[in-house]
């Protein structure tokens, strides 16, 4: 029997520009018909390293490959934010922070009932686009942005309570960790685990918006894992056709659970993916505050004129496990090494300092102020009582009068027309 010829692929491999391996595509014929399309990139800098799956027998693990050395970038200068503004968000990052690690040792401590997720090198990512949302606007966090809550005016106490299932915490001891929302006053829609449904839902929730004849801002994240969903396919392309202003930040930090993105999709990068759905796609540095804000920022303004959808891809690491179980020792130590340079918080705090808008005396007094705050919720939470047993037949969001909900703004009060700028005679749904 003829013996089989060994294909081996000669696709050259290219670096995307957050340093994911890709094979390159044929190269394209230049012709009349060639279409092409843009993806804004904000970065200061494009990492050029990739992960790489090594398979010894039944033993797998990662290795990186490239240039790891690349000097940290400046952040980038927004082109909104005040001094008072940067300040504030750069405290709401230190607050997120803080939390997480309390929320560490209150676990280790085994005041936690089940486990803590922690959004660590991602605090740019939650707190900056929180705060670009405006009050009437609404959001619905995933697992990584608790520092979203705080920016929306949840306190570390309600997530800390959450987490050791306190009678005053947000669902009544209810549940460990982050399924609770807030539909009255921070518009919050609460977290879904399943990965990209709440992405139909916060198209669902701009719609409803319109319906009552205001564009909204609907802010909601998603993994990069999380991202290739079907879900997350039916809710993007439902937003663009119907021009809603849901603003979809994808998380972009390499891994998903333990699956680096390498082994998650194919294409370079993923706002490439606003191509296909026809809307605005925009790569950011998640580790810059500015960047973050910016680009969320601009999305809403966009959301709020009723022109519809944008996908921001940041680009950043998850620098811990999936959750406290997980160790995260797959992760190869290089890559930490690489985003630790790049740590949020660090690096705004330097930016401040070099911009004099914060002195280090200003600075001090500014940390001794957030771990004082944390201090004070913690000692809260820790003291705050169990629930009484015979609650558990309660409801979550009832007291009294159980389960009736009103509706938030009253009945549609707009008809059939187009989208875009809502007026009281046009319609909220667009049929084509
Ligand atoms: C539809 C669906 N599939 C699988 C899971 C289990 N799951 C929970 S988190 C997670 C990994 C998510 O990774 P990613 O979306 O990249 O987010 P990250 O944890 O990196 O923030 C998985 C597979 C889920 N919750 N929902
Ligand atoms: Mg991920």
């Amino acid at each position: 029997m003829a013996k089989k010829k060994k294909i081996v692929s000669k696709a050259p491999v290219r670096l995307s520009s957050n340093g994911r391996g890709q094979h390159a595509q044929q190269s394209p014929v230049q012709s009349s018909s060639q279409r092409t399309y843009t993806i804004v990139d904000n970065r200061l800098e494009k990492p050029s390293f990739s992960v790489r799956q090594i398979r010894k027998g039944d033993v797998v693990h990662y290795e990186v490959e490239g240039d790891l050395s690349a000097p940290v970038p400046p952040i980038r200068e927004s082109q909104y934010l005040n001094k008072q503004q940067a300040i504030e968000i750069y405290r709401y990052m230190l607050l997120n922070r803080r939390m997480e690690t309390a929320l560490e040792n209150l676990y280790k401590q085994g005041k936690v009932v089940g486990g803590v997720y922690f959004g660590l090198g991602q605090e740019a990512c939650s707190c900056a686009s929180a705060y670009a949302l405006k009050k009437d606007d609404w959001f619905a966090p995933m697992i990584r942005n608790q520092g979203a809550l705080l920016v929306r005016g949840f306190r570390a106490a309600d997530t800390m309570m959450q987490y050791m299932a306190k009678a005053g915490s947000p669902t009544k001891g209810r549940d460990g960790t982050s399924h609770f929302g807030d539909i009255g006053e921070r518009n919050m829609v609460s977290p879904i685990s399943m990965l990209g449904d709440l992405i139909p839902v916060m198209a669902g929730v701009a719609l409803g918006a319109r319906m009552q004849g205001r564009n909204i801002a609907a802010l909601t994240w998603i993994g990069d894992g999380g991202q290739s969903t079907g879900v997350t396919y039916e809710g993007i392309n439902f937003a663009a056709v119907q021009d809603l202003g849901l603003v979809l930040i994808v998380e972009s930090n390499l891994w998903a659970y333990s699956t680096p993105s390498e082994m998650q999709y194919r294409i370079k990068d993923l706002a490439e993916r606003a191509i296909a759905y026809g809307i605005p796609g925009v790569i950011i540095d998640g580790t810059d505050a500015c960047q973050v804000y910016d680009a969320t920022h601009e999305a809403c303004e966009r959301a709020r004129r009723g022109q519809g959808p944008t996908l921001i891809e940041a680009k950043m690491m998850r620098m811990k496990g999936h959750a406290i179980h997980d160790a995260a020792d797959y992760v190869p130590k290089p890559l930490f090494e690489y985003w630790r340079k790049r740590d949020p918080i660090a690096r705004f705090e330097k930016y401040l300092l070099s911009k004099k808008w914060l002195t280090s005396e200003e600075n001090k007094n500014l940390i001794a102020d957030v771990e004082r705050e944390l201090e004070a919720d913690r000692d809260f939470a820790v003291a705050s009582p169990m629930p009484e047993p015979e609650s558990a037949a309660g409801g979550v969001y009832c007291d009294s009068d159980c389960h009736k909900i009103k509706p938030k703004y009253g009945v549609p009060k707009v008809k059939a027309g187009k989208a875009g700028a809502v007026k009281k005679t046009e319609s909220a749904l667009h049929f084509k």
